[in-house]
């Protein structure tokens, strides 16, 4: 007789968002992601994607009841330790993954609103804009906009966001929809540094990088937010998350210097190493 082994619980991770053909945004890139962190992603693919580095060809969006059926299917059987949601378009999607996740229990959530194309034009309805603040957010443990998402989430313009004292108020507008930590990724651009904006309610934090010689790379939005659903299905708190995928996300634009994929956009190179808190020097707390 063979005797039985104890097994791991691998850390899960629900991705629900879109596909990208090419394999560097959405689905594709937060499953690259997941392996790098050594958690078993899955996935509820919302709309499917036909296109490359240069441009999107076609778009096709699932119903919203096979949308459902995906998560339902993850969750009956392997369940999550965290959520991260992506391109969810419509404000149906938006209420379904509300009512699911709102079911399925407290679960650390990560929002990126995918709200604007690479050229910044709303590519969502006024509808889903309502949907994502008064529904979405109230259940995020991580929100994660950039500025002109930011902006537009809180019906501002980015033109009149232009002191830090501009930027730290529409975090603050941004926090009081719910959240428990407010990124607004890009916020101030200082030189040749990029500084990310977050916020607990409590203290403002910059994190800062610098600008590398890529020309807008893709992915780097969903890369960074699973990155942090990752790092909260370990376990670890929602500021040290931030940080270490702040620093994965460098590594990975960093490795993406050395490689050219297609034609166009760069994606970034997600095989840059895990990035583990003892190596940047965070306590795990
Ligand atoms: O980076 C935002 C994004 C999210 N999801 C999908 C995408 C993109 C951008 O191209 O294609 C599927």
């Amino acid at each position: 007789m063979t005797t039985q082994k104890s097994r791991n619980l691998p850390p899960r991770v629900l991705s629900i968002g879109g596909s990208d053909s090419g394999g560097s945004a959405g689905i594709q890139a937060d499953l690259k992601t997941y392996e790098a962190h050594g958690v078993f992603g899955t996935t509820a693919l919302t709309v499917v994607t036909a296109q490359n580095t240069i441009g999107v060809h076609q778009i096709f969006a699932l119903p919203v009841e096979f949308i459902q059926a995906q998560i339902d299917a993850v969750l009956i059987d392997i369940g999550t330790y965290s959520v991260k949601t992506g391109l969810l378009g419509r404000a149906e999607v938006v209420g379904l993954v509300t009512e699911k996740i709102g079911a399925y229990g407290p679960v650390p959530l990560v929002v990126d609103p995918v709200l604007v194309n690479g050229r910044g034009d709303l590519i969502v309805s006024p509808e889903t804009l309502k949907a994502y603040r008064e529904q979405l957010f109230p259940l995020a443990t991580v929100i994660t906009p950039n500025l002109d998402e930011a902006a537009r989430l809180v019906g501002l313009s980015v033109e009149s966001i232009h002191t830090p004292a501009d930027l730290h108020e529409l975090a603050r507008q941004l926090k009081a929809l719910g959240p428990q930590v407010v990124v607004v990724k890009g916020g101030h651009l200082q030189g040749d540094h990029i500084i990310d904006l977050v916020f607990d309610g409590r203290q403002f934090i910059e994190l800062d990088a610098p600008r590398l010689p890529i020309e807008n790379p893709h992915g780097v939005g969903c890369t960074f937010a699973s990155a942090i659903a990752a790092n909260l299905a370990k376990g670890i708190s929602a500021e040290q998350s931030v940080r270490l995928a702040h620093t994965y996300l460098q590594l990975a634009l960093q490795a993406a210097l050395e490689w050219q994929v297609g034609a166009g956009r760069t994606p970034v190179n997600h095989h840059a190493g895990t990035v583990t808190a003892d190596i940047v020097g965070l306590d795990q707390s």
